[in-house]
């Protein structure tokens, strides 16, 4: 089992979450949903092609590392060939769920056995509000507001009615000189 040498392969993924608002029907009829929980979200990792042909399966295991106040902090997600997003199944790897605030997600994604490649480590930006520019006329910069609804006021600037956010990267997975087997095994298309 020897690197091979020249050889380098790419892996596109997205790495997103989306947000909606919780209505008050389904905090009625899901008791569970702490009072303070303002939004539902998933945050995952998933294959950028709309028909999901692009395999994830190279992926053993992915660990999202959520803010301390969830129990537990870490979500373990194995391979699953297949998440539903918005109206199509994508393979990918999903965690869903409610809160009230944003916060820096962890990830860390294993490889499948064979790979003796590391965990890679990202980081997203759990996203549940638009945000627009509002000058700062001390700094003279713009600074970053979020578009939260208040209470009694219609200041609401979300794309959607339902406050739908959606904050979605793409990035690329590269295999440098993959050894023989894992590249045989895994990343052969
Ligand atoms: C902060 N960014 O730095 C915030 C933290 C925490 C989010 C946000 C609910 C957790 C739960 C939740 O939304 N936590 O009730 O299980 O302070």
């Amino acid at each position: 089992n020897k690197r091979l040498k020249n050889i380098c392969i790419k892996k596109p993924i997205i790495i997103g979450n989306n947000s909606v608002r919780l209505t008050e029907e389904e905090k009625l009829n899901n008791p569970k949903i702490p009072r303070e929980h303002t939004h539902r979200w998933q945050i995952f990792i998933m294959s950028p092609t709309p028909k999901g042909d692009l395999d994830l399966s190279f992926i053993k295991k992915i660990t999202f590392k959520l803010h301390d106040s969830y129990q537990p902090a870490v979500r373990t997600i194995e391979y699953q060939s297949f998440i539903k997003q918005s109206t199509q199944n994508v393979p990918g790897f999903l965690v869903e769920e409610t809160g009230w605030g944003e916060f820096e997600v962890g990830i860390k994604i294993y490889f499948q056995d064979g790979s003796q490649e590391k965990f890679l480590q990202l980081y997203h930006p759990l996203r549940l509000h638009s945000y627009y520019l509002i000058l700062n006329n001390e700094t003279g910069e713009y600074d970053q507001k979020p578009c939260v609804q208040k209470e009694g006021e219609n200041l609401t600037v979300d794309n959607e009615k339902n406050g739908m956010v959606k904050s979605f990267y793409y990035d690329e997975i590269v295999f440098n000189e993959p050894y023989a087997d894992f590249f045989t095994k895994w990343l052969m298309e």
